[in-house]
């Protein structure tokens, strides 16, 4: 085994990895910003070391001074978490070119699946199930209109480079396409650099549905499932189950059978989501996250794995510890997402923590890094804890998630709380009869966003 890695990120998922090295007596070391000396994650580890100041550009987006790090502490690997640079090709090439172990995919892999027209072709090979549209890139406006024609109306534009739901226009009609395949090239080109698109039908009212996969690099390959992360607001996540409400045993297996051929067949290694949009009984392929994600935890509790200590086995050249007959749903499990920020507007609220108290019991589990007395820097994302609960079925996990939330003590500072409080009320979400766009709505019409 590694005797050391160093972890690039901070907050929660730090911590979420530095436990999964403890347990596997392999030391940790931590990077930290000078905004974030106080943070947990540097307190937790077995080292820690400044890497710049606070802007994440000059430190935990520094490739130089990650690598500098490495090379002073003499960690072996570095866990990238989620974000930062979990999924940057350049930055795995180069530790791939040094040495230096990537807990995670190979850099072609990354560079592979972040070009979404690239992804798409990809996946559409191996089999997996796509969304009607363009082969490929549409290169005018004239093509453009010639696809949108032969899929039906509406359609969608999208940047191959694109992300957060940047560079995406939708077409109604025809007379729509013009202003959507040029809006869609220009945000592509002024956000990633890439002006390539490509075009799908739109769906109307589909769930986001996800299948965990995991690979072992070397042929074999597992999936775990899905999660619905269908409420979302501006495209961030808001709260996410597992098993779907909406998706039965069989239609699991199916599509998990799918995925997991799928990255079998390139070689796959570690943690990867594949995201689908799912409508009438069908799935269809959006694009593939070759990163462990924020909520990976309803997952783990439904199969009862550890997802980053098998990150860590695999990037070693070790087995997966378990195989696909070994994985078995076992109840369900919700996360809600804990961010600083205040409603109705969702305005970030960084400050200090006068108190903190994290809820406990039969299945509970609260990653956070937060503590009495400490302060939210206001330089990163507003993520300031996941609280995931398990239950033998969904109404178990909700009446555990409502009793957990009333736990859960944090002052000082403003959180979307209250959000999930009003959530755990309405009767479509008590039932698990919600789209992509349930939460969007509820928002306009109980907090008048929008
Ligand atoms: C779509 C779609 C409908 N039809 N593609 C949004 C971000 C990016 N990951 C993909 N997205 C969408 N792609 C087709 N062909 C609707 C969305 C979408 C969405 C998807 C998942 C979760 C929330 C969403 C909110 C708005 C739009």
């Amino acid at each position: 085994m590694f005797d050391k890695i160093l972890i690039a990120n901070r907050g929660e998922i730090a911590l979420r990895v530095i436990r999964a090295c403890r347990e596997m007596g392999i030391r940790s070391v931590a990077v930290h910003s000078t905004a974030d000396s106080d943070a947990m994650h540097v307190r937790m580890a077995d080292e820690a070391i400044c890497i710049g100041p606070p802007s994440a550009t000059d430190s935990y987006l520094s490739v130089p001074a990650i690598i500098s790090a490495c090379e002073i502490t003499g960690a072996q690997a570095i866990h990238p978490g989620y974000g930062f640079l979990s999924e940057n090709a350049a930055f795995v090439q180069i530790l791939e070119d040094h040495d230096i172990t990537f807990i995670g995919p190979t850099s072609e892999h990354i560079r592979i699946m972040g070009d979404k027209i690239t992804a798409k072709d990809t996946m559409k090979a191996l089999g997996v199930p796509c969304v009607p549209g363009s082969d490929g890139g549409v290169d005018s406006l004239e093509e453009a209109l010639r696809i949108g024609k032969e899929v039906g109306y509406p359609v969608i534009v999208k940047a191959t480079a694109g992300g957060g739901g940047k560079g995406m226009k939708v077409a109604q009609t025809a007379d729509d396409m013009k202003s959507a395949y040029q809006t869609a090239r220009a945000e592509g080109k002024s956000n990633f650099g890439n002006p390539d698109v490509y075009i799908e039908k739109y769906l109307t009212t589909p769930r986001h549905i996800e299948i965990q996969v995991f690979g072992d690099g070397k042929g074999k390959a597992v999936h775990l499932g899905e999660r619905d992360c269908s409420l979302q607001r501006r495209h961030q996540k808001v709260l996410e189950e597992a098993p779907g409400p909406a998706i039965d045993a069989e239609t699991r297996a199916r599509i998990g059978k799918i995925c997991a051929d799928a990255v079998a067949n390139i070689n796959y290694i570690g943690a990867g989501t594949i995201e689908f949009l799912y409508e009438n009984g069908d799935f269809y392929f959006i694009e593939m996250n070759t990163r462990l994600q924020v909520e990976h935890p309803v997952t783990e509790a439904i199969f009862g794995v550890d997802l980053v200590r098998e990150q860590i086995r695999v990037a070693e050249g070790y087995p997966m510890s378990f195989t696909q007959d070994d994985l078995e749903v076992n109840g369900h499990a919700i996360e809600v997402r804990i961010n600083a920020e205040r409603l109705p507007n969702f305005a970030p609220s960084p400050g200090r923590i006068t108190q903190y108290h994290a809820p406990g019991g039969l299945g509970v589990r609260m990653d956070s890094a937060l503590y009495d007395g400490y302060s939210i820097p206001p330089f990163y994302d507003s993520l300031i804890g996941k609280l995931i609960v398990h239950g033998r079925d969904r109404p178990e996990a909700l009446a555990r998630l409502s009793r957990a939330l009333g736990e859960l003590i944090v002052d000082g500072i403003h959180t979307t709380v209250p959000l999930f409080d009003a959530l755990l009320a309405e009767p479509d979400i008590q039932s698990g009869n919600y789209t992509i766009h349930w939460l969007e709505h509820w928002l306009e019409t109980h907090l008048g966003e929008g």
